[in-house]
């Protein structure tokens, strides 16, 4: 039996997904994505996972798609392989997704890290969209998401020329939320991840569906959609539970109904 491209590791309500392509760099092959996409859509299912966490190796995130995939294919294959769809369903995943980068995130492997929806960064990590320098252009996101994220300037110079930036710069630019030590990347991961599974599922979702709706719409609308959400949440058994605990003076036990 070959190696699992994706590994998962669960512990209480924080899953852990492995990205296991070592000999390439974890470059995401059509067979890696398939199998990335249904392990995050079972976890994502699985009531009692509250928050997932993608990451490599301490070597590697991910060096990109996979170029030798790609090298000869045609505008119509491509087009007939719907590959996208897969990076689409990664974006409709409703629990909340923090990479652990260390090292390379390249091309695919940086809008990998984009889809999620925190970034914990190592020291070593190392972000790109050198898809240019092959000839073509970042194709799952990279223009779009990479450009909200750091503002033109810095889109425009790294997707225009291919520069990587270092850990501190994305952290300066707002691409990731923190960095530390390669030996602490996921430890820290799996810290905020357990941080973030602690407090009502549902608000968290709602909220996670509230931000990213944000990018995709005018105020008005965006605030209309965040007071439904809001609303929505005064269903919920938590909202009881947590504004009692409150006036009770003890911590909350959420349920996530
Ligand atoms: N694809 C395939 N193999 C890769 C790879 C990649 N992206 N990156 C590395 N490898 C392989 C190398 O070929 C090498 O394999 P062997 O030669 O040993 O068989 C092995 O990994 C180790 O790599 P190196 O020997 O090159 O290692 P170094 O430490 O010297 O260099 C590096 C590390 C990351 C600087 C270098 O490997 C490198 O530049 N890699 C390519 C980085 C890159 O250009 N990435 C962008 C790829 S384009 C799409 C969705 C997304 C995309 C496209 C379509 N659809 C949904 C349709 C995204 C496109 C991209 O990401």
């Amino acid at each position: 039996m070959s190696e699992p491209l994706v590994r998962t590791e669960r512990s209480g309500p924080v899953a852990t997904v492995f990205l296991n392509r070592p000999s390439v760099l974890n470059a995401i092959s059509l067979a890696l994505m398939k199998e990335l996409v249904e392990a995050l859509e079972a976890l994502d299912a699985e009531e009692a996972v509250r928050c997932i966490v993608l990451t490599g190796s301490d070597r590697v995130f991910a060096a990109g798609a996979d170029i030798k995939e790609m090298a000869s294919a045609g505008a119509v294959e491509m087009y007939l392989r719907n590959q996208f769809a897969h990076w689409d369903r990664i974006g409709r995943v409703r629990k909340p997704v923090i990479a652990a980068v260390s090292g390379y995130a390249l091309g695919g492997g940086c809008e990998l890290a984009l889809l999620c929806d925190l970034i914990v960064a190592s020291e070593t990590a190392v972000f790109g969209q050198p898809e240019v320098n092959l000839g073509v252009m970042p194709g799952a996101g990279g223009t779009q998401r990479l450009t909200r994220r750091v503002g033109k300037a810095i889109a425009m110079e790294m997707v225009l020329t291919g520069r990587r930036l270092t850990a501190a710069d994305a952290l300066a630019f707002g691409l990731v939320n923190r960095v530390v030590s390669v030996d602490r990347c996921l430890e820290e991961a799996r810290k905020l991840a357990a941080e973030v599974a602690s407090r009502p599922p549902l608000a968290v979702r709602l909220a996670k569906e509230a931000i990213l709706r944000s990018f995709e719409t005018s105020l008005e609308s965006g605030i209309d959609f965040e007071r439904k959400c809001f609303y929505l949440l005064f269903a919920s058994e938590d909202q009881k539970e947590g504004m009692k605990a409150f006036q009770e003076k003890r911590a909350p036990e959420f349920k996530g109904r």
